[in-house]
């Protein structure tokens, strides 16, 4: 283990004896959502996963150490920080350490650190990806590349259409990274069950997809797997209400001349005021969806 990975005791000796452990990302907190619901939503999904048969690892980054298991307070200290929290991409993570800031990790530092602690599986909303436009601009989120190389399985809602979702689908393919359907076999679009674009397999239980991630780490072939899960139907949101604030979020990011580690968060921010509590309300749903369904798999994965 590296000296600069500091795991909690509970997720140490979870891991230790075998037991299933789900990791949870960070930037969601500091800057996916706004305090307190962000606080709050993170201690929720932390008890969904407890009532599951699984115990919680958030991961962050404070004072420079690489943190996988937060405490109740690490947490309310990254939601109420806020944006003043470095968003922590791999490129982020050595000066971070060398400097001993804090810093929220992204889908890509938040695999890392698990990969470094022994956890497989990992909850979230979303992920990063091709970005419109890309053939311009050449965003393409670095989550995309962890997927390509570090062993950990993501559950998310898919992806938000801030990005495009037929090139994130091709970088996938070209990268070799499996792209799941949770009794879906189409790819959901975060707010929504449904963006017209074909996942590569459906999978209909914990246990299917343990097995396949078996497999694939039996096998040593590098790299995640992307498992989409849609929002409950419940609680997914009209398609012409977030198509307009998507639309009207890129235009005003184009013309802002956002670009860099701030165009999500921009986007994400945009898409939140243009439809109001709505989509926070979607959001807190869809990731304890995904939280119940990660610590099923990590209990699944833990039997094999
Ligand atoms: N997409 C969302 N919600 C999020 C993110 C993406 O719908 O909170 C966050 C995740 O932490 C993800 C990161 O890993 O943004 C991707 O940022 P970028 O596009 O700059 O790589
Ligand atoms: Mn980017």
């Amino acid at each position: 283990m590296n000296k600069y990975l500091s795991i909690s005791p509970e997720v140490a000796q979870a891991l230790e004896e075998g037991k299933p452990v789900v990791a949870l990302e960070s930037t969601i907190i500091s800057h996916g959502m706004p305090y307190p619901q962000n606080v709050e939503t993170a201690l929720k999904v932390e008890q969904v996963i407890r009532e599951n048969g699984a115990i919680p690892a958030t991961i962050a980054i404070i004072g420079g150490k690489l943190k996988a298991g937060c405490t109740p307070e690490e947490i309310e200290y990254l939601g109420k920080k806020g944006q003043e929290v470095i968003k922590a991409s791999r490129r982020d993570l050595p000066v971070l350490i060398a400097r001993k800031e804090d810093g929220a990790t992204t889908v890509t530092t938040t695999m890392i650190i698990a990969a470094m602690a022994g956890i497989k599986i990992f909850a979230t909303g979303g992920i990063g990806g091709v970005h419109r436009h890309a053939q311009q601009t050449f965003d393409i989120s670095a989550d995309l590349e962890e997927l390509a190389q570090t062993p950990v399985m993501v559950i998310c809602a898919g992806a938000k259409s801030i990005l495009d979702l037929g090139l994130t689908l091709e970088y996938l393919e070209t990268k070799g990274v499996p792209v799941i359907g949770y009794q879906t076999d189409e790819l959901p679009a975060f707010y929504t069950r449904h963006s017209g674009f074909g996942v590569d397999y459906r999978m209909d239980t914990p246990e299917e997809l343990a097995a396949a991630f078996k497999a694939k780490i039996d096998c040593g072939l590098k790299g995640g797997m992307l498992v989409t899960n849609p929002i409950p139907d419940e609680y997914s949101m009209p398609k012409q209400v977030i198509d307009f604030a998507i639309a009207h979020a890129i235009q005003e990011m184009e013309e802002a001349g956002i670009h860099g580690k701030q165009c999500t968060p921009f986007l994400l921010a945009k898409v939140k005021d243009l439809t109001g509590g709505d989509s926070l309300a979607a959001n807190i749903q869809l990731v304890l969806n995904n939280a119940r369904l990660a610590a099923k798999t990590a209990k699944a994965l833990c039997e094999k």
